[in-house]
């Protein structure tokens, strides 16, 4: 079919308006918001089975995942929940690297390594992860080098004390100026070591070493962390601030931390880490849509969100 100029002309506009963001870091090209799918390959996550049932269930999972929308799989060996226990580098290995390498051969998203250990992340990495996610932000001796080391991108989180005391009494004199202080300090010396800033992404760690207070404070003014000039992951699924906020179980948070995720959408959150991939992928194309119109009309001069009141 031949088309006028003129009809191609008045389609352009919507063709521009449906052109998506993308977030770039180290080696990953992502779409702005990203989906972060989480992939636990702890004991109590596959329980009963030997090792391939429980690859066969890990790559399911991650399949499923891809299936709903996600755009990376987080694989995940360590439980750093409140009050876990290290776990030695041995079962880590062994729990997260033939993960990585099936995922790599059968599935086409990158693969991030949740790990704080060393030579689980370079094992990882050799494995095919392109990703580092460390709460520890890369603070263990020998965990700067092994990302320095590879090309690979590192997301960056705060954590106040270790996952076995972290809930006990967290005191901040300003939680977000230190929280941004800390992860200021952790680019640094990542550039220090090596590892540029376009390789790293920032993580504020909800519910690491924080009350309901400060985890509600940090998503609040979670635009203060932009200042960081790196790319902001937030992880709120199912997290405890739910619990305490609506008195639900772990299984009953799903609409509290679609919430929350849509607030960090709208505070400029690049990457949200999420259990129920469907569900935000539902929310992301709502948010995407308002958005988009939201953006037009700021543009226009209309009046944006700061203008209406306080909410009731
Ligand atoms: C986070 C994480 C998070 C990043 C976990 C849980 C606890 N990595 N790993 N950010 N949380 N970057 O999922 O409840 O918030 S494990």
């Amino acid at each position: 079919m031949v088309r006028s100029a003129g009809a191609i002309f008045a389609r352009l506009p919507v063709i521009v308006t449906q052109v998506k963001d993308t977030i770039s870091v180290g080696p990953l090209q992502l779409p702005k918001p990203a989906l972060m799918g989480v992939l636990n390959v702890t004991p109590d996550s596959f329980s009963d089975g030997g090792r391939f049932d429980t690859l066969d269930r890990a790559v399911a999972a991650a399949e499923n995942m891809a299936a709903q929308g996600a755009d990376l799989i987080d694989v995940g060996g360590e439980s750093t929940r409140p009050g876990a226990e290290p776990v030695d580098t041995d079962e880590e290995l062994e729990r997260v690297v033939p993960v990585v390498e099936a995922l790599r051969a059968r599935l086409a998203l990158p693969v991030s390594v949740d790990t704080s250990n060393p030579t689980v992340m370079r094992e990882a990495l050799a494995a095919g992860a392109q990703l580092v996610n460390d709460v520890r932000a890369l603070s263990r001796p020998g965990a700067l080098e092994a990302v320095a080391e590879t090309d690979a991108a590192v997301c960056l989180m705060h954590m106040r004390g270790t996952p076995l005391t972290m809930q006990a009494n967290p005191d901040y004199a300003e939680v977000v100026d230190e929280v941004a202080a800390f992860l200021a300090q952790a680019v640094q010396r990542c550039e220090a070591a090596g590892i540029d800033r376009s390789r790293i992404m920032v993580d504020p760690g909800f519910g690491f070493g924080k009350t309901l207070q400060h985890n509600l404070t940090l998503l609040a003014r979670l635009p203060e962390l932009e200042s960081l000039g790196c790319p902001v992951l937030v992880g709120l699924s199912r997290k405890s601030m739910f619990g305490q906020l609506l008195d639900r179980a772990v299984d009953e948070r799903l609409a509290g931390t679609l919430a929350a995720g849509q607030l960090a959408l709208d505070a400029g959150a690049h990457v949200l880490r999420v259990h129920d991939v469907a569900e935000h992928h539902d929310m992301r194309q709502v948010w995407r849509s308002v958005r988009r119109l939201q953006i037009q009309s700021t543009k226009k001069g209309r009046p944006g969100i700061a203008d209406q009141g306080e909410p009731g």
